[in-house]
């Protein structure tokens, strides 16, 4: 664990000496004299939440038809979002993001959805489905008040990256604190092999002052610097990318030492960009496709050096 923390940092030294991110060492600073996050206590780990596709169950209808089904727990929860700093999170199943639901595009989806927060919650699906589905307050089951349950049930449609998220007011605070997670639906005849990951690009206002003290993709800042991501020489590499943070503007992805393929949304096979650089307001998602002709470890960050430096940055390790 601590060889790979120091690696890390002779690598973000590198980039340091060309001058382009220079902040870098006191935010990592931070993290190495500190004790890390305990993932094991928080329940889940973001190098799991990467690739920890929910397929959810499914069974078939008389017709044939697949039916796909998940249970989702708003439970409010105490999150160490970075070392020592608790956030008293209000989450999808325990973690942040929530599980990452994937479906095949065409199937009938049911999400039960149970509150057991103290707080009334919903959740909002981005993507095709009738208004009474739609998770916001006074249409359909309108929110779901403590203790309550409902079902939402629509089709898997468009193919794409979506996401889903509670939609109940003050709508920053419930977002900010944590519910929210990434909704895959995959072509009917899927995608390219790849090694796919997650990234859901999010942030904590941890002294409620409506801006962020931390950044990251899935939650922990610098985790992917600590332990970078291992992709293969030349392999496609697929991150499904998403926005959600709150309080600011605009976010964005960029990747050093190469140029990726970048689909808006996920809705078409063919690439908007050849590009290092996406900008991406709330709510805004992607599909990043590249591939790593050299071995090495390649830097991905926020290119707003604020994000970068307080949280948001991490590694691929090419091999
Ligand atoms: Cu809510």
């Amino acid at each position: 664990m601590h060889a790979s923390a120091a690696g890390g940092h002779s690598g973000a030294m590198q980039h340091n000496a060309q001058g382009t991110h220079a902040g870098h060492d006191s935010g990592h600073a931070n993290f190495r004299n500190s004790v890390a996050v305990d993932h094991a206590a928080n329940g889940f780990d973001p190098h799991e939440v990467l690739r920890d596709f929910d397929w959810g169950t499914t069974r078939r209808l008389a017709n044939g038809r697949v039916v796909r089904e998940w249970e989702l727990n708003a439970i409010d929860k105490e999150i160490e979002v970075m070392p020592g700093v608790k956030f008293a999170a209000w989450t999808y199943n325990g973690r942040i993001p929530g599980p990452t639901l994937r479906a095949r595009e065409g199937e009938l989806l049911r999400i039960r959805f149970n509150n057991g927060s103290a707080h009334p919650h919903t959740i909002h699906f981005h993507g095709v489905h009738p208004a009474t589905m739609d998770g916001v307050p006074g249409i359909g089951a309108g929110q779901i008040e403590p203790g309550g349950s409902t079902v939402y049930e629509f089709d898997a449609l468009p193919a794409g990256l979506h996401l889903y998220h509670c939609h109940v007011r003050p709508l920053a605070e419930h977002i900010a604190k944590g519910l929210y997670g990434a909704f895959i639906v995959d072509p009917k005849d899927g995608r390219e092999e790849a090694n796919e990951m997650v990234m859901v690009m999010n942030g904590f206002d941890t002294n409620f002052d409506r801006a962020n003290e931390v950044y990251a993709a899935n939650t922990i800042g610098f985790a992917y610097m600590e332990q970078p991501i291992v992709a293969k020489r030349d392999e496609l590499v697929r991150v499904y990318l998403v926005n959600v943070l709150e309080y600011d503007l605009i976010n964005s992805f960029h990747l050093h030492g190469n140029l990726f393929h970048y689909f808006p949304t996920g809705t078409s096979k063919q690439p908007s960009e050849l590009t290092d650089t996406v900008m991406l307001c709330q709510g805004q998602r992607g599909i990043v496709e590249v591939r790593f002709p050299t071995a090495g470890r390649f830097m991905f960050h926020a290119h707003q050096s604020e994000f970068t430096e307080l949280g948001w940055q991490g590694f691929f390790e090419v091999t």
